[in-house]
């Protein structure tokens, strides 16, 4: 079937961005910086897309103390680095669960022979440690495309990354849907063309997904029926 649903991975597969937060709060740490970012800061954060981005928003839009005057992207790219070796270590550990339906959607949409893909802002070392974790050595092979974080020069809400995956597809927006829980990721997959459906996460619920196609609580109360005619 020439067909595609293009998952985010962030907040759509599993609720992660505790894990992330945990993460740059730990490279914070070892990097001997004061920062420390509790929920409520971090909620605000997660308006920028990109841990790189989100490190850098957070010292040029909230002072931040700490951060050197110059090389500031060098200093970025070791904390970033730092803080993505300590989520896959906090993956790798377990205790992270795919959200309610996730696994179950994903198997009946290679039963129904759909071709799956991942769009996502996260680093890809990120997407592996979580697919093992979750699907174990099946993991791997799940996917037919997968395109994430600096893959591309312009992260969510820019298309980008999705346009990339239908470039990689072969495939027409019209015959995709895509999966997403942030208006973020809901505004670049609108601006690729693509069909989307929302399952709001912890971090997400209460934003604002007007260009929606369908809001749901998650991925155990799809119909198929109500996918499948999502579809141009
Ligand atoms: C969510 C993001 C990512 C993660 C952190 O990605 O914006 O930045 O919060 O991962 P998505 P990195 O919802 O598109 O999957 O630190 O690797 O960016
Ligand atoms: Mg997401």
């Amino acid at each position: 079937m020439d067909r595609a649903i293009i998952f985010d991975v962030d907040g759509t597969l599993a609720e992660t961005e505790e894990g992330h937060r945990e993460a740059f709060n730990i490279a914070f740490r070892e990097a001997g910086l004061p920062w420390s970012w509790d929920q409520e800061l971090y909620r605000k954060l997660l308006g920028v897309t990109g841990g790189k981005e989100r490190i850098r928003y957070f010292i040029e839009d909230f002072g931040a103390d700490g951060a050197p005057e110059q090389n500031l992207d060098q200093f970025i790219r070791a904390l970033h680095a730092k803080k993505t070796l300590a989520y896959t270590e906090i993956v790798k550990g377990g205790g992270l669960e795919l959200r309610p339906g996730v696994r179950e959607c994903i198997e009946e949409a290679r039963q129904r022979g759909y071709r799956l893909a991942l769009a996502t802002t996260t680093t890809p070392a990120n997407i592996d440690a979580l697919l093992g974790a979750t699907f174990g050595d099946a993991g791997q092979g799940l996917f037919d495309v997968i395109c994430a974080g600096d893959s591309v020069p312009n992260k969510k809400p820019a298309p980008d990354v999705y346009l990339q995956a239908l470039d990689e597809l072969e495939l027409p927006a019209g015959s995709c849907v895509a999966i997403e829980d942030s208006r973020n990721g809901l505004l670049s997959a609108r601006a690729a063309g693509i069909a989307t459906i929302v399952t709001p996460c912890l971090y997400t619920r209460g934003e604002d997904f007007a260009e929606a196609a369908l809001v749901i609580d998650g991925l155990d109360s799809l119909d198929f029926a109500d996918l499948d005619a999502l579809f141009g």
